[in-house]
């Protein structure tokens, strides 16, 4: 079996002792694909060193595997990470043009910085490994691995949304960056939309051509593209939630809750997860229903990002402001209505504030995926599930048919699906869950991985009858 070379971002480098960092469904995953494969985990250390160019690495030995990974200087990071990925790609890819700054100089810097991520990396590949690139940051990689000569099948998978042809056409340089997509010999995207939305750009700005069954040829290069649901490792999740039951801080939460319903939102504090629109919709769900004065409580649990690049800052005062206005006024001396938590919390906590909460309210604006709404469903309870209520612009949404979908800019459509989700009876709750669950066993994240690395490695030449889902 060829060795497996993931390239991402971040990556989870072990401590000395032996410690695993992989904490995430996600990383955890990945780092099983490389040990079963024996591999190399290629990226940032996410560590930043003074005005030193990119040109060691650190490289340990974990086992079978290697972590190779390079600190970059602070104009790389400003420029490559919080300028061009942080503030073009993602509010872009996210629908959001008028948070989308397309600067010069950062777009230069990211083109810089994964020119010399490949020339780092090349040198430390072998002629059979198989080279998986991770998400938005390193869309250019494998163009400027072909450039140095590297013939190795190179797969990407695009974690967050892929927009329409005419947002995508906003940015000055989408064309480098269709050329670079095209660079890969298979690009995998979350959900079919973003497929046709790949392809849209792809034909309609003429980039390139479809060939049928997922195939497309572009630049004089054909390649694979699909879809491929990432998932969470649901067994682990389940036996987390089962386990977290017992944890202090969910005990604590039980019994701070006095016999109140909890609602519960988790997200990193990111506006592409409609925390204020959730909030807003919470409230109007109070004012609605009486009955919930001192009944229901919302926990929102909100880990701070990226809070060097300023709308990320104005949002983390927003959303402050707002969860304080609407517990002034709808709060009482002995009632909070939102409990608002601006930290991380373990993931054996999570699982287990999950597990007691009667609806998980999943509500982006828009997201590749979203794994909280996975780990909620799996975290619950089978006799007595809570209820999942979640957005249609979530890629989770195109599978997870026993959710409640709501669109999360119609506030009161969404504070009414709040409402029927706490008072829906057991049987109902039961039916939703029970239509959710066998998926999320089947479509795990190890299952996901071994789809993706199948189809890279199978080595195919163009076949028009060979086709992708
Ligand atoms: C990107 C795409 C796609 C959150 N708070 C805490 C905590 N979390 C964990 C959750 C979940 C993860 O973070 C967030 O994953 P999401 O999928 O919801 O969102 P992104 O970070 O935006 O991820 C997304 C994903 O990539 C994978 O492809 O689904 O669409 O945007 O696992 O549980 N974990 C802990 N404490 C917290 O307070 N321990």
């Amino acid at each position: 079996m060829a060795r497996l070379v993931v390239v991402s971002n971040r990556v989870p480098v072990p401590s000395a002792k032996g410690g695993t960092a992989a904490a995430g469904g996600l990383a955890v995953a990945l780092e099983a694909a490389l040990k079963s494969r024996g591999g190399l985990w290629f990226g940032w250390s996410g560590k930043t060193s003074g005005d030193r160019e990119i040109e060691w690495l650190e490289i340990r030995d974990h086992g079978n595997v290697t972590y190779a990974v390079a600190d970059l200087n602070r104009r790389d990071v400003d420029e490559y990470y919080t300028g061009f990925a942080n503030r073009a790609l993602w509010p872009l890819c996210h629908y959001r043009l008028d948070l989308t700054d397309f600067s010069r100089k950062d777009m230069a810097g990211y083109f810089r910085v994964n020119r010399s991520f490949a020339r780092l990396l090349a040198p430390l590949l072998r002629p059979d490994d198989l080279i998986w690139v991770h998400d938005y940051h390193l869309i250019p990689l494998a163009a400027e691995l072909r450039h140095m000569g590297v013939k190795n099948r190179i797969g990407f998978f695009h974690h967050i949304p892929w927009p329409p042809a005419d947002v995508l056409s906003t940015l000055p340089v989408h064309d480098t960056i269709m050329r670079g997509l095209a660079a890969y010999d298979l690009v995998g995207f979350q959900t079919d939309y973003d497929v046709e939305n790949f392809a849209g750009c792809m034909i309609r700005e003429g980039f390139g051509k479809s060939l049928g069954h997922g195939w497309f040829e572009s630049y004089g290069h054909k390649f694979q593209v699909g879809n491929f649901a990432i998932g969470i490792d649901t067994q682990t999740f389940v036996a987390m939630a089962e386990e977290g039951m017992k944890n202090s801080i969910v005990k604590r939460t039980c019994d701070s809750l006095r016999n109140c319903d909890l609602v519960i939102g988790v997200d990193r504090l990111d506006y592409s997860k409609g925390i204020g629109q959730r909030i807003e919709a919470f409230s109007r769900f109070c004012e609605m229903s009486p009955s919930a004065k001192g009944q229901v409580t919302f926990l929102q649990i909100t880990p701070k990002s990226r809070s060097e690049v300023p709308e990320y800052a104005q949002m983390q005062r927003d959303i402050a402001e707002l969860t304080g206005r609407v517990n002034g006024s709808l709060g009482d001396v002995d009632w909070t209505p939102i409990r608002y938590v601006n930290k991380t919390l373990g993931r054996g906590a999570l699982a287990g504030l999950y597990r007691i909460a009667k609806a998980g309210l999943v509500t982006p604006l828009r997201d590749g995926m979203n794994l909280v709404a996975k780990e909620y469903v799996a975290a619950q309870d089978p006799t007595d599930p809570g209820v999942l209520v979640l957005s249609r612009f979530a890629g989770a949404a195109r599978e997870m048919d026993g959710a409640l979908i709501v669109n999360p800019y119609d506030v009161e459509a969404t504070a009414n699906a709040i409402g029927r989700a706490i008072s829906m009876p057991v049987e109902a709750r039961r039916e939703r869950y029970n239509s959710m669950m066998p998926k999320l066993l089947e479509h795990d994240v190890a299952a996901w991985c071994r789809d993706f690395l199948d189809v890279l490695s199978a080595n195919e030449e163009f076949e028009p009858e060979a086709g992708l889902r």
